[in-house]
């Protein structure tokens, strides 16, 4: 069974998109000896070492709550968990950080349960726990560290680290200490595998979402605690139905213009090396005034690519050398998958056409500020970003959308 299961995943990795993964390779914290961002877009797949955890009764769970756009759904019974098994890389002997969003729905049951060294426990419906063991002495009982300020039906960032040079072990809750005691220097045999959800030796089972689980060796500061846990939650910007678009800072705006308009435009050269537009038409199945995207238009350079409903893809792409191309597009299931790179920032660009609805991520610091059009300026500020084709800022949404409308492209 498990060989089945490594070979599916495998074989998943290839079908969606090997260059993405490559694209979105960056650098974290030496220290960090797990990442898994357990979300829509990089599965439960670890960003550090590359390996996949082994799921089982779970689901991606894609609704958007607060800034977290995606997780996983445990279901609460002992089917439904996810495992992650270590050939010593999440191997822990000293100190640690260990960090997870939960969005508890049920009222109890192991969030994390590391083999052998830390677990983090709903143990009510608003109470979280750290337990500490040392598989070096099993004797050894350690005080446990709860908190009462766990909320249901809202995501939690919940955080434990133990520094064994202090002694100290902390618990924290949404970037803040909540409970702390002095346990003196123990070492930890191994945190070992992990399983999140359900563990056999108990029968209480989590039941809600997670997502973006960390581990580190070191136990980070407050500061850095605060700073990990914007690790997960930075959405696409989108455009789609109601409301129509949302900019890449997560302003949430509905505009009504039709023909074409600039989405994402290099701003940082006064010759822009990108944009990106959207031929925005009405519905003709409502009585007012409602619009959708009916084609993209990508232009790196002197390159290209029209996208429309159909996802068929023209453009001077193929009158273009391999290695003058710019643009990379490919195709999984009902979306096709666009992306470019300059300087070092990565746009990636996912396109339903028969579902009219674009989603545009940005990564890289190049650009940090510097792009502009409708979906803001990417510079992790909402206010910001209805900065118009003239440089000023407008408080009409009209006024805003209309700026950034292209004047000689003709629609239909
Ligand atoms: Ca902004």
């Amino acid at each position: 069974m498990l060989r089945i299961l490594v070979l599916i995943s495998v074989v998943g990795i290839a079908i969606s998109s090997p260059k993405e993964k490559v694209l979105q390779k960056r650098s974290y914290d030496p220290s960090m000896r797990g990442f898994w961002p357990m979300n829509a877009d990089h599965t439960i797949m670890d960003q550090i070492y590359y390996t996949y955890g082994f799921e089982y009764g779970v689901t991606v769970d894609n609704t958007q709550h607060g800034n977290i756009c995606s997780g996983y759904r445990f279901y609460g019974n002992n089917g439904s968990y996810i495992y992650f098994h270590s050939d010593g890389q999440i191997t822990i002997q000293y100190s640690f950080t260990l960090l997870v969003y939960a969005y508890p729905t049920g009222v109890a049951g192991p969030i994390i349960y590391g083999s052998g060294s830390a677990d983090l426990w709903q143990t009510a419906a608003n109470q979280a726990l750290l337990r500490i063991r040392s598989q070096r002495d099993m004797s050894a009982y350690y005080p446990n560290l709860t908190t009462n300020g766990l909320v249901q039906n809202e995501w939690n960032f919940i955080g434990a680290t133990y520094d064994y040079n202090s002694g100290e072990e902390k618990l924290y809750l949404n970037g803040a200490v909540v409970n702390s005691t002095n346990i003196g220097s123990i070492e930890f045999a191994r945190v070992g595998n992990i399983v999140v959800g359900a563990v056999t030796d108990d029968a209480r089972y989590y039941k809600g979402l997670v997502t973006c689980m960390q581990l580190y060796d070191r136990a980070l500061s407050p500061d850095e605690i605060i700073e990990a846990e914007k690790l997960c939650t930075k959405c696409p910007a989108v455009v789609r139905g109601d409301p129509h678009l949302t900019t890449f800072d997560g302003r949430a705006y509905s505009f009504q213009g039709t023909c074409w308009y600039t989405l994402v435009k290099d701003c940082l050269n006064t010759n822009p090396e990108f944009e990106i537009r959207a031929n925005f038409a009405p519905r003709d199945d409502v009585d007012v005034l409602k619009t959708r995207t009916v084609a993209i238009n990508v232009t790196v350079g002197e390159e290209s690519i029209i996208v429309d409903t159909h996802n068929t893809v023209s453009g001077n792409s193929n009158d273009l050398k391999f290695w003058e191309r710019h643009i990379d597009v490919s195709f999984n299931d009902n979306t096709v998958m666009i992306s470019f790179t300059v300087k070092d920032t990565t746009f990636t660009l996912r396109w339903k056409g028969r579902k009219h609805i674009f989603t545009a991520d940005v990564s890289g610091t190049a650009y940090h500020g510097k792009v502009c059009g409708l979906l803001g300026n990417a510079d992790g500020d909402s206010h910001n970003d209805f900065m118009m084709s003239d440089g000023k800022v407008s408080k009409d949404v009209n006024e805003f959308g209309e700026s950034w409308k292209v004047a000689d492209m003709r629609c239909e």
